[in-house]
């Protein structure tokens, strides 16, 4: 980074927290790999062009899928916000690290259920070695833009191994999408839901472009790299707001029979897809998209609630949304582009899940990180697949687990799931009965096989149980002061 980079980085608020390796390393760019990490908040598996949508416009992902790899069976490990994240960022299964549920309803579990969900795990924990950490100590900038969501101050992104942090905090949701971010929006006058690190904006300034506003700054000035960048976008999790002339666009745009028909969610996608564009411009036009990892996740599946009285999404074929363990609640959209590895324009449909980039990227960097933390990593390297779309990972089995209710639609209670192969099981706590879907056959589970084949049930429910046990999940317990409208 030369000297004129850094001073038009020191007018932001990234500039205290550059590291003067970077200040004063002017010189040869690394040929290390940078990492872009792009992070969707509920965004739908079938919520993008290229994965189908019959509404939504996205033409600079769809582009970028184009250039790279397309996973359709790939996983976030849950189907809220807080305990994906945690698990992209150790490699680990959201049941061992005890981070079931999103941060700010961790430790409040609410006593109006059959069951009592447990008490569990809201900052993720010190002890933890983020992948931030192990790039960090092998010389990369590691820069956090937008949402968090992984506990108080103390265990912000600057304390798990992240140089620069421009708006992540506890929060899960900014107060509003537009400047200043806080004040009354959604979630009223509460003070605490604001965006950090954005001030000095204007009327009318859109928070998805501003922390791409942000990042772009960040990519200027460490384009010699290596770096590793999050780039966490809040969108497009409620609140639902979007700007006005995409509204109309797609207002006019709808037609009674098509799935997608939220106006203000598809502004939202519309959005996230411009800016996605141009964080992938600017690789282009600084020359280190050659040198560039660049990853397009989801950490859940789409809303299928409803917010203001309008459905949020569909996530047709796949069955229910954000929170539940069926397919729409966990597969989502994932995109990885390894310039002179994969393939454009190729489709796996090996399963892969969140817990699997952490190893991935120590694969693709070189490094083999910290043996300690390595030494219960869940996930694992799904490089192979990468260099062969064709080629299958020695695990054929993936776990889910959520001991809890998920407010928006409180039906879908407390349980785990396991996918082996093709065979999909969920077990639901509150009255232990089992659900068993061929995916392959049934990717929208509308078949329940178990009474069918019990054999298969009875072997994918042990397997279930012995996971439990072996990461230590932790159960919800009998509520004794519940009592049903029906009175049993
Ligand atoms: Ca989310």
């Amino acid at each position: 980074m030369n000297r004129r980079a850094f001073l038009k980085l020191a007018g932001s608020a990234a500039a205290m927290a550059v590291l003067p390796r970077f200040a004063l390393g002017a010189g040869k760019p690394s040929r290390k790999l940078n990492f872009v990490f792009i992070l969707a908040d509920d965004l739908g598996w079938s919520d993008l062009g290229c994965f189908g949508s019959d509404l939504h416009e996205t033409p600079n992902i769809d582009r970028l899928a184009l250039q790279s790899e397309r996973f359709t069976d790939a996983y976030a490990a849950a189907s809220v916000c807080s305990p994906t994240r945690a698990s992209i960022l150790t490699g680990k299964y959201p049941a061992r690290l005890h981070i079931t549920t999103w941060y700010e309803a961790s430790a409040n579990p609410p006593l109006n259920h059959r069951l009592i969900p447990p008490v569990t795990v809201g900052n993720l924990p010190h002890k933890q070695v983020t992948i931030a950490e192990v790039l960090k100590k092998a010389g990369y900038l590691t820069a956090h833009v937008g949402k968090w969501h992984l506990g108080d101050a103390e265990h912000y992104p600057e304390t798990q191994g992240f140089d620069i942090n421009i708006g992540g905090t506890y929060s899960g949701a900014p107060n509003t999408y537009f400047y200043p971010y806080s004040g009354t929006g959604a979630f009223g006058d509460d003070k605490f839901r604001y965006v950090p690190h954005l001030e000095l904006g204007k009327d009318g300034e859109y928070l998805t472009d501003r922390l791409t506003d942000e990042a772009l700054k960040i990519v200027d000035a460490v384009k010699d790299g290596p770096f590793y960048l999050n780039m966490d976008y809040h969108t497009v999790h409620t609140p639902i707001e979007g700007k006005e002339e995409l509204i109309e666009y797609y207002r006019k745009k709808i037609k009674p029979d098509m799935r997608h028909r939220n106006p203000v969610y598809a502004a939202m996608v519309h959005t996230l897809d411009e800016n996605v564009g141009r964080l992938l411009a600017r690789l282009d036009k600084l020359g280190i998209a050659e040198r560039t990892v660049v990853f397009f996740f989801s950490d859940n599946g789409g809303l299928a609630g409803r917010y203001r009285g309008k459905t949020v999404t569909d996530n047709h074929p796949l069955r229910s949304g954000k929170g539940s363990l069926y397919e729409g609640g966990t597969r989502v959209p994932l995109i990885v582009r390894w310039p002179g590895v994969t393939k454009a324009g190729s489709i796996c449909s090996q399963p892969v899940s969140s817990i699997d980039f952490y190893p991935t990227i120590l694969e693709m960097a070189g490094l083999s990180g910290d043996p300690q933390h390595n030494a219960d990593m869940d996930g694992i390297s799904f490089v192979s697949l990468l260099k062969d779309p064709g080629a299958r990972l020695k695990r054929d089995t993936l776990y889910w687990h959520w001991p809890h209710y998920y407010f928006v639609n409180p039906r879908i209670g407390p349980a785990s799931s396991i996918r082996q192969g093709d065979w999909k099981l969920i077990e639901y706590f509150e009255d232990n009965h089992v659900e068993l879907y061929n995916l392959a056959e049934d990717i929208g589970e509308k078949d329940n096989l178990a009474e069918k084949m019990p054999k298969k049930a009875e072997h994918l429910r042990k397997l279930l149980h012995s996971w439990r046990k072996a990461v230590d999940a932790q159960m919800p317990t009998p509520n004794p002061r519940y009592k049903s409208r029906a009175g049993k």
